[in-house]
């Protein structure tokens, strides 16, 4: 059968903020081999073609978190008979971030169970990132919603980035979370922005939405002002005990699409295979490599998931000529 779509590859390396919905629409529409070759073609006007950014994830506040958000281990609403554990002591991130860093990571990053951060858990937040700072590591925090003053000060303790994610669209939010809206989640973003760190903001997938909200997740990430410097592509991981758990899978296919349609609206964005590596299938995710995914948490712990065993994920960058993506750390 004859395609009657031109695959039409914009040579051009525009960063655009102005996406229209059936332009998004349309690129998850196209057969896949046209999408692959657009998102591949992108992939390499911007970025060496087989680099990736290695980040190591560490919980350091586990569980008992107020927010209600249904796909999360750590949240308070949900029975999920999760070990609560209080936020870490310095030296002991230490040694994880020494760690990750002797396995090749570039970029540390720290989750914290929070609504947002605690006044006396935040003064020690600072300190840690000055820290993990020191040892010459690019440094992550996720610590829920910030004040404007409380993201100039964790910028002035030298924190790289802060991850802080949309989740999905703004019409399907509400049937995840009720406890703090989309809006609040964007202004956290723009104080970020504001304060001079990078951005890390993604979502999740596979959450029982539709793929309009797909489309719309993606589009809004891409007429952020900015693009986010990271764009984590989250499989749902379905937990015991959250609303989510039973949640129908949502389409390899479609999840590749979705790196494929990040990676043609941010460019130049690190676009990350983030959660969910676990069920995907070592040919799957080199489809998402060649979707244009150059990032992924490396190392055997998510937050409270596992993730590949680090032994693995050399194998597979060995299998498909991978390296791990150099980072000059300012
Ligand atoms: N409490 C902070 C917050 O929510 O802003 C920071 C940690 S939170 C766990 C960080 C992000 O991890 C969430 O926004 C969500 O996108 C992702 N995440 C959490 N649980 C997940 C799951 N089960 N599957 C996929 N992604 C998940
Ligand atoms: C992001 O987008 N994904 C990470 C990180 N940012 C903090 C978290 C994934 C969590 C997966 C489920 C868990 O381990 O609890
Ligand atoms: Fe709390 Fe973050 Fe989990 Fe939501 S995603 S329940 S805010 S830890």
């Amino acid at each position: 059968m004859e395609s009657t779509i031109e695959p039409s590859v914009a040579l051009t390396n525009d960063i655009r903020h102005d996406w229209q919905r059936d332009e998004v629409q349309a690129l998850f529409d196209l057969p896949l081999n046209d999408l692959l070759y657009q998102a591949q073609t992108k992939h390499r006007q911007n970025f060496e073609a087989n680099a990736i950014q290695l980040s190591t994830l560490l919980n350091i506040k586990t569980g008992a978190c107020a927010e209600d958000c249904s796909y999360c281990s750590q949240s308070v609403v949900h029975d999920t008979s999760l070990k609560v554990e209080p936020l870490m002591d310095e030296a002991t991130v230490m040694e994880s971030a020494r760690v990750a860093k002797e396995n090749g990571a570039s970029r540390f990053c720290m989750g914290a169970a929070w609504r947002s951060p605690t006044p006396k858990g935040f003064e020690r937040i600072l300190e840690i990132i000055n820290g993990v700072k020191s040892l010459g590591l690019e440094t992550c925090a996720t610590l829920g919603m910030l004040t404007a003053e409380q993201a100039v000060q964790l910028k002035q303790a030298g924190l790289d980035y802060y991850n802080h994610n949309l989740d999905t669209s703004a019409e399907y939010y509400d049937k995840v979370i009720t406890t703090r809206t989309f809006q609040d989640r964007l202004d956290t973003l723009s104080f970020v922005r504001d304060a001079g760190m990078k951005v890390c903001c993604g979502g999740i997938v596979g959450m029982g939405e539709e793929q309009t909200d797909r489309v719309g997740l993606l589009m809004t990430l891409a007429n952020l002002e900015h693009h986010p410097e990271s764009v984590p592509v989250n499989l749902l991981v379905k937990i015991e005990g959250t609303p989510l758990a039973e949640t129908e899978e949502l389409d390899v296919f479609e999840f590749i699409r979705c790196i494929a349609v990040a990676r043609i609206l941010m460019p130049a964005s690190l676009v990350r295979l983030s959660a969910g590596r676990q069920s995907l299938s070592d040919e799957a995710q080199a489809m998402c490599f060649l979707a244009g995914a150059n990032s992924i948490f490396y190392g055997e712990r998510l937050l409270t998931t596992d993730n590949p065993e680090a032994d693995a994920d050399r194998l597979l960058f060995d299998r498909l000529g991978l390296k791990p993506m150099e980072v000059v750390q300012a």
